[in-house]
């Protein structure tokens, strides 16, 4: 039985050594003693509520003991396999009617990869991460970028619409509207000029946009990916912001990681996710710095912010994560071993309904 003087010192035995555990994580981690250091890794967050599918997918690649890039890249692919709207070769068409795809990836060395205005490949962020890694380049486009998928083993698929992207393509060249609409691409048919999109589709799918994902593996390192069939109908040869390095994509591995969805030209304006790193650098947590990045837009111009969907979610090195829009209906994916099964976060915004 311990004397009271014995219970004393192995209290403070404890002590110090919880003290060193602390002192150590914050020097780790890199922030000030006062705040909340709880790391909840590994972790995978993604835009929309359709992120909940891919972030299983990330997430069980994490849990394998493998990397961020790894993680992010197989739950793109998975998204970029499913027919729906926005991602891969089952998406909306330009309005000439040929579906081109953009995307990005970023590692935790800064490494990065993009293609953009690519036709007939179905998985465009594996030519991003395959461009990354064997070329000495960050982007390729269009005929060149399919040329050098072509040559690296992917295969070159027939073109054809989607069953539903045809139907879609169809409804749209009725009127032919050639204008952004607000989360124009988490709505469908007649439900296209609303603000608030349904959850899901008359057929039970995730109803979803853009897909970009932000992960943090076992060892505490970020990557991201994006990947994206674009604006809906938009002209031939339009590129938007996701597979602009430090538009729809950042990854800085000091710091934390951003990407975005919406409307692309907004974005690639205020080079949106590599402001929103900066702003995390500057001690703001993520949900703060998007706010600032959507209200620097907002300052822009306050009258056309009213018109368009823009939204940012980001994560620091901490595993703190947040989002921010512009329009409500925005939203993203958390999953961690604090929600296994994922969790949809709704997004605050700048403009009320
Ligand atoms: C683009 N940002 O091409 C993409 C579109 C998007 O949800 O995110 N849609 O501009």
């Amino acid at each position: 039985m311990l004397v009271n003087s014995e219970l004393c010192i192995c209290k403070l035995i404890r002590y110090l050594f919880e003290i060193t555990i602390s002192v150590v994580a914050v020097f780790a981690l890199g922030c000030s003693p006062k705040e909340n250091v709880k790391l909840v890794i590994p972790l995978v967050i993604s835009t929309w509520d359709s992120g909940i599918a891919v972030n299983k997918v990330a997430y069980n690649v994490l849990l394998d003991g493998k990397k961020s890039i790894d993680a992010v890249e197989e739950g793109a692919k998975s998204i970029e396999s499913t027919i729906n709207c926005c991602t891969g070769i089952g998406g909306n068409p330009d309005r000439d009617g040929y579906v081109t795809l953009d995307a990005s990836i970023m590692d935790h060395k800064y490494n990065c990869g993009s293609v953009a205005f690519l036709e007939r490949i179905e998985h465009p962020i594996s030519v991003a991460r395959k461009i990354m890694e064997t070329t000495p380049h960050v982007m390729l486009v269009g005929a060149g970028a399919q040329k050098f998928a072509i040559d690296n083993g992917f295969t070159l698929t027939d073109g054809k619409l989607s069953a539903a992207a045809e139907k879609t393509y169809r409804e749209w060249l009725v009127k032919s509207e050639y204008k952004p609409t607000i989360n124009i691409e988490q709505t469908q048919g007649n439900n296209r000029s609303k603000i608030d999109p349904p959850k899901r589709l008359s057929n039970g799918d995730f109803n979803h946009d853009t897909m970009g994902l932000l992960a943090i593996d076992g060892d505490s390192d970020l990557a991201g990916a994006c990947t994206t069939s674009g604006m809906g109908f938009k002209m031939r040869g339009r590129v938007g912001d996701s597979p602009i390095i430090g538009a729809g994509l950042y990854v800085d591995n000091e710091i934390g990681a951003a990407t975005s969805s919406g409307q692309g030209e907004e974005v690639i304006r205020i080079n949106g996710t590599h402001l929103v790193v900066e702003l995390m650098r500057q001690g703001n947590s993520p949900a703060e710095a998007c706010k600032l990045a959507i209200e620097r837009l907002v300052r822009i111009n306050p009258e056309k912010a009213k018109t368009f969907q823009v939204g940012f979610i980001a994560v620091n090195k901490k595993g703190e994560h947040g989002a921010f829009a512009m329009v409500p209906g925005f939203n993203y994916s958390v999953t961690s071993a604090d929600f296994p099964d994922g969790k949809v976060i709704d997004a605050a915004s700048h403009f009320a309904k």
